[in-house]
C-alpha cells in the first residue's frame, strides 16, 4: 500500500489544526500508520529539507520546522502521495483550491500548516527518516474494502 509522511508544522499545531488536519485525511479513507508529536532537532529539519539547501527562504523554513513541536504522521491508501498533496492543496495558499487545508486555513507559503511528501519515492525516504520500522503499524479496518476497490 503507498505510504506517505505527513506532518502538521507547528503553526499548525499552535492553532489547534492537528485534529482538523486529521479528520480530513480520516474522512478521505485514508488510514493512518503511525504518529508522533514531537520537538524537531536541527539535524532532523536539515535531513528532511535537504533539498532546499542554499533557496533563499532555506534558514526561515528551518528555523520554522525547529521553532515549536509537530506532529508527524505516516497514512496509506491508493494514491495515498497524490491524494494528500490535493488535501493540503498547493505550496502557496492562494494559489491552492478551495476546499484544500491550504486554502482554507492559511495565507503564507512560509506559514502553510503541513507537509506531505511529494512522490512516491520520497514518500518511502521521509516515512524511514521520521520514523522507525517498528513504528508503523500494519493492520486493517473493517470498512476498507468499502474505501479501497
Ligand atoms: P511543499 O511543502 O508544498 O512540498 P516545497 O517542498 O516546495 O513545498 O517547499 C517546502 C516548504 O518551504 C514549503 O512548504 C514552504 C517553504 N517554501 C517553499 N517555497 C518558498 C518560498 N518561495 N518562500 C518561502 N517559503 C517557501
Ligand atoms: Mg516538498
Amino acid at each position: 500500500m503507498e505510504q506517505t509522511l505527513v506532518l502538521i508544522k507547528p503553526d499548525g499545531v499552535q492553532r489547534g489544526l492537528i485534529g482538523e488536519v486529521i479528520s480530513r485525511l480520516e474522512r478521505r479513507g485514508l488510514r493512518i500508520v503511525a504518529a508522533k508529536f514531537l520537538a524537531v532537532d536541527q539535524k532532523l529539519a536539515e535531513t528532511h529539507y535537504a533539498i532546499h539547501e542554499g533557496k533563499p527562504f532555506y534558514e526561515g523554513l528551518i528555523r520554522y520546522i525547529t521553532s515549536a513541536p509537530v506532529m508527524a504522521m505516516v497514512w496509506e491508501g491508493p494514491n495515498a502521495v497524490q491524494a494528500v498533496r490535493q488535501t493540503m492543496g498547493s505550496t502557496r495558499p492562494t494559489e491552492a483550491q478551495p476546499g484544500s487545508i491550504r486554502h482554507d486555513f492559511a495565507l503564507e507559503v512560509g506559514r502553510n500548516l503541513t507537509h506531505a511528501s511529494d512522490s512516491v519515492e520520497n514518500g518511502v525516504e521521509e516515512v524511514n527518516l521520521w520514523f522507525n520500522t517498528e513504528e508503523l503499524v500494519n493492520w486493517a479496518r473493517s470498512i476498507d474494502p468499502w474505501v479501497f476497490e
